[in-house]
């Protein structure tokens, strides 16, 4: 893992806290929506490969389903509140295809896991597709873009590795 960096940006000398994976293993959740499930059991797969790429091991991960995206923000909220889960990676298909549930169901989704995130003051990730069509969303989920659920999980890894050195001991990371 890399240490703080005193690195000269312009005049200015900066401190700046390097992406950096966490020290210690760490427990992670990961909430999955059925709904598009073809598109979401990609995105799962996807984030567990980045996790155990990263040393973290299967009995480190606790993994739930929900119907939906609307239910990934509750189901987040219960894993880090009821569990010992340090993040919790949210995974999910919102897809238009002319409902207007869209909307709805993406925003308050989002909104949700914004709001779990900065109650809890863990890393809860969005790892929430929304997009127009099925092919725009099989693109994203491990076809010719890259895996978002993969992307998800790193984005946990990097949260966790932050938050351990912005700790609230106070103490100079
Ligand atoms: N849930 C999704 O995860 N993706 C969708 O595209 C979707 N659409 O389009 O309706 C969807 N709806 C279900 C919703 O998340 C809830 O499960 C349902 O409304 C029950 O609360």
């Amino acid at each position: 893992m890399s240490n703080p960096t005193n690195r000269g940006k312009g005049d200015l000398p900066v401190k700046e806290l390097n992406l950096a994976l966490p020290a210690a293993a760490r427990k992670v959740g990961v909430v999955a929506a059925r709904f598009n499930h073809f598109i979401t059991e990609q995105l799962v797969e996807g984030a567990l490969d980045a996790l155990a790429r990263n040393g973290v091991d299967g009995d480190q991960v606790l993994l739930a389903w929900v119907p939906g995206a609307f239910e990934l923000p509750l189901a987040a909220e219960r894993m880090l509140s009821c569990t010992d889960c340090d993040a919790v990676i949210a995974l999910g298909a919102v897809i238009r295809g002319g409902t207007p549930h869209f909307d709805f169901v993406a925003g308050e989704c989002a909104r949700g896991l914004s709001r779990v995130a900065l109650d809890s003051a863990k890393p809860v990730i969005l790892g929430v597709l929304t997009t127009d069509t099925i092919e725009q969303a099989m693109e994203r989920a491990g076809g010719e873009d890259g895996n978002k659920g993969f992307d998800a999980a790193m984005a946990a890894l990097h949260m966790l590795g932050l938050l351990d050195r912005l700790n609230p001991s106070g103490q100079e990371p």
